[in-house]
């Protein structure tokens, strides 16, 4: 593959710069709603995008992020051709806000996909996400871009916020989490995720609005994910596509196909991640036997940290602070690879804060459309960045939990107006930290050493960017509490 690096390279930055050209945010401020504009370049030339999103795989997860046991070795391959990100986060600690986020470029709390009293959706929610919210999906079918959604969606499992209301042309997956709609019959509290089975849930398999399987066969979910996936890429290899990959896995409970049983020193845990590894390998290799490889940005990540009560069957933050349900950092920082041979240089690191809101103006860039210029987003275009050219502009990361301001980064700084544990004594309550709690992220990852006293200055700047962060914020009425 690298052979064909250093001439389509060339080839592939002109039409990078084109495409940059075309993407500055409109300022528009037409009220019509989930307005997004067509391009008007050759889409022959327009890259496809694949977004790959786990479910709670935590930042020491990976062998190329330094776990000792787990073998990624396509993830890792992933890492060694394309891009790795090491400060990279997701917009909240749970599912729901996350992916809302992640489609939208939005702050979960401007659509309303956040709550202070239930954190996701649930079978019995009656809310989801809203028809005017803009997703990347929309914008890239508007613009000619066949699309799909392959996985777990958690925006909300009514048919009016269905996948396919909101840009995806096709949907096959689960509605919500994997553990939600347990049978009365299985066994209680955590001693059905010690043993799974796949009797124990009754959650749903999809295919647009239909069930098809229910329960859901859990332990071939990730290898027909992957088929799905893979004859969506085949079907549309004439066209620029969009497709999302949002696994169930490894979202307790655990469950892999027969071929990977018993296979990871790591145990059910890494079993279940050697098979996402496959799974990416297999998209690899489809898109190099394709000769989509050099047309195709692969991006994968995941929704937030791991789930770290689950003891064994939860991931691991590596060196990180706390997991999923937490604004310390192994709630939402998260491994991400970028991947797009002859684009992007191989085995490069970036550094750079960035967040799964910014994939919604890359795609717009990628795309060649506008971003959508009636609303505030909170997405960066990360082009410059994957390109080696230059930074996204993102100055600012805001840690919410629910409605909550938890905390705010910039540059290296990270501080703490609350603080509250994913779970145990500390979870109970937020605790107001006045006067705020101040961490060097790039010096102490693990958030152990309470800098602030040593630096009011800093303190005070990013108190006067949050008075200038909540000038233009307007919270949505919880869809989650509906
Ligand atoms: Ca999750």
């Amino acid at each position: 593959m690298h052979q064909r690096l250093s001439f389509l390279a060339a080839f592939t930055l002109c039409g990078m710069t084109s495409a940059l050209a075309m993407a500055q945010p409109t300022t528009s401020t037409s009220p019509a709603p989930a307005q997004v504009t067509p391009a008007g370049n050759d889409a022959a030339k327009r890259p496809n995008m694949i977004v790959i999103f786990c479910d709670d795989l935590g930042y020491g997860d990976l062998a190329c992020y330094g776990n000792p046991t787990i073998a990624t070795p396509n993830l890792d391959q992933m890492a060694a051709e394309g891009m790795k990100f090491t400060q990279f986060y997701s917009a909240a600690p749970v599912c729901t806000p996350s992916r809302a986020a992640l489609m939208t470029g939005r702050l979960p709390l401007r659509n309303g996909m956040c709550s202070n009293r239930r954190r996701v959706l649930f079978p019995d929610s009656k809310g989801g996400l809203q028809a005017e919210e803009v997703t990347i999906a929309e914008v890239l079918q508007a613009n000619g871009y066949a699309t799909a959604c392959v996985g777990k969606w958690h925006l909300g499992h009514l048919p009016q916020y269905a996948p396919t209301q909101h840009g995806f042309d096709s949907y096959f997956g689960i509605p919500y989490s994997n553990d939600m709609d347990r049978v009365a019959s299985a066994p209680k509290g955590r001693a059905s995720f010690a043993d799974p089975k796949v009797e124990y849930w009754n959650v749903p398999l999809l295919r647009n609005g239909e069930v098809i399987e229910q329960p859901a066969d859990q332990r071939t979910i990730t290898r027909r994910y992957t088929e799905e996936a893979v004859e969506f890429i085949t079907q549309h290899q004439k066209q620029p596509f969009f497709l999302y990959l949002p696994h169930s896995m490894p979202h307790v409970p655990l469950f892999r196909s027969a071929e990977f049983e018993g296979r990871s020193k790591r145990g059910l845990f890494g079993d279940v991640i050697e098979e996402i590894d496959w799974s990416v390998g297999r998209i690899m290799e489809t898109l190099e036997s394709l000769k989509l490889d050099e047309q195709t940005l692969v991006f994968f990540t995941s929704d937030n940290g791991p789930w770290l009560i689950f003891n064994e069957q939860g991931g691991s933050a590596g060196p990180l602070r706390d997991g999923k349900g937490s604004t310390w950092e192994g709630g939402m920082r998260e491994p991400a690879l970028a991947w797009w041979p002859g684009t992007i240089k191989p085995g490069s690191v970036s550094r750079d804060v960035a967040s799964t809101m910014d994939l919604l103006a890359t795609a717009c860039t990628l795309a060649g459309a506008k971003l959508p210029g009636d609303r505030v987003l909170d997405s960066y275009d990360l082009t410059p960045v994957l390109l080696g050219t230059g930074e996204s502009g993102r100055e600012l990361l805001f840690y919410y939990r629910g409605y909550n301001l938890m905390a705010v980064r910039k540059g290296p700084w990270k501080m703490h107006l609350m603080t509250q544990d994913a779970y145990g004594a500390g979870a109970r309550q937020p605790v107001k930290q006045d006067p705020p709690v101040l961490y060097h992220l790039e010096h102490d990852p693990s958030e152990r050493s309470n800098v602030a006293e040593a630096h009011p200055e800093v303190i005070k700047a990013m108190l006067a960017d949050i008075e200038v962060h909540k000038k233009d914020l307007v919270p949505a009425e919880s869809q989650l509490e509906r």
